[in-house]
């Protein structure tokens, strides 16, 4: 069977989005790849409930974005979510295929790129993660560099991250971002956060101390007619941080285990982040629970500030 040409985008709004938007309520966007490829299941699930529900109280909704039987979905109801957890078949979604689940009615987890791309068709302008993708390690030879660079120099959306993991080359990553005319604004430190870790080492380019600064900082660059987006990293909770030499050791063989076995594409990440898991017992997931949370709050509090 042949679909019909349609001139509309199969979109659907969850109840509690729609009521939102009707009513001028601070929306929060969340990426669905972090459930369905950035962590195994039950905590997947935890933390996607409990990254909704801090948004709640703190005074916006949460839209969970995802690609459901190829309707894109701007927030996702209970049952829908759960059942995304459970999922072992969706694809991951960037900007060169959330089309593609769309158009062929497939199921798919978009990344920060794709996330950013449907916040951005919803009017929605703040978004809370975990970890951004960016410049792989040896990228020289490799030329991974994830496509979440280049969606944040196009795409008006504040994307709120605890820094860019240490899987990464994290200073390539801060140069292809100022290459690319994104500003890097950390959270009430001076330093640039490395995910698990509170420092990386490296200073931020820029700093910013309240959720309204970062929000003013926004708007006033709306004015200026640029129109990208802006990365807000947030260091991890104290309480909760692995530090940077632990950190390295584990990373260091992670990154072994992912030549050895010639892991490649989009399965980088994924590979990396659960030999991690296995690594740390458990212990770098829970430090990645409590960096979304964290970064939902902060998300939550730009939206209010912003007042849409
Ligand atoms: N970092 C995490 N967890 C994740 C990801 C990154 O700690 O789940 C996901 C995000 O969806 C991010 C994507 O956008 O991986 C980047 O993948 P790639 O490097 O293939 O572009
Ligand atoms: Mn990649």
């Amino acid at each position: 069977m042949t679909n019909a040409a349609s001139p509309l985008l199969d979109m659907s709004y969850s109840d509690e989005v729609a009521a939102a938007k009707r009513d001028g309520v601070p929306i929060v966007a969340l990426e669905s790849t972090i459930i369905t490829h950035g962590m195994p299941y039950p905590g997947n699930l935890e933390m996607a409930r409990s990254v909704e529900a801090i948004i709640r109280e703190a005074g916006a909704v949460p839209a969970t974005i995802a690609v459901v039987d190829g309707v894109l979905n701007i927030g996702l109801e209970a049952e829908q979510l759960e059942a995304l957890a459970l999922t072992t078949h969706a694809m991951k979604l960037s900007r060169a295929d959330i089309a593609f689940a769309i158009a062929e009615r497939r199921t798919g987890a978009t990344t920060v790129a794709a996330t950013m791309i449907a916040a951005a068709r919803a009017g929605i302008k703040v978004f809370a993660t975990g970890g951004i993708g960016g410049v792989h390690r040896g990228a020289e030879e490799s030329f991974d560099i994830s496509a979440d660079l280049e969606e944040l120099a196009r795409t008006g959306v504040i994307v709120v991250c605890a820094g860019a993991k240490a899987i990464l080359d994290v200073p390539k990553t801060l140069e292809v971002l100022e290459t690319r005319g994104v500003p890097v604004v950390t959270y009430d430190a001076v330093e640039f956060p490395a995910f698990w870790s509170r420092s990386s080492g490296l200073p931020s380019p820029l700093s910013l101390n309240s959720p309204a600064a970062i929000a003013n900082f926004q708007t006033t660059r709306e004015l200026l007619g640029l129109n990208g987006g802006m990365l807000v990293a947030n260091p991890v909770p104290e309480d909760a941080e692995i530090p940077r030499q632990e950190m390295e050791i584990y990373i260091r063989r992670a990154l072994d285990n992912a030549e050895a076995e010639e892991i490649t594409g989009k399965a980088v990440t994924p590979y990396l982040l659960d030999t991690l898991f296995r690594l740390t017992d458990g212990r770098s997931l829970q430090t990645n629970i409590a960096l979304v949370e964290n970064n939902a709050r902060l998300a939550a509090a730009i939206a209010v500030a912003l007042g849409d």
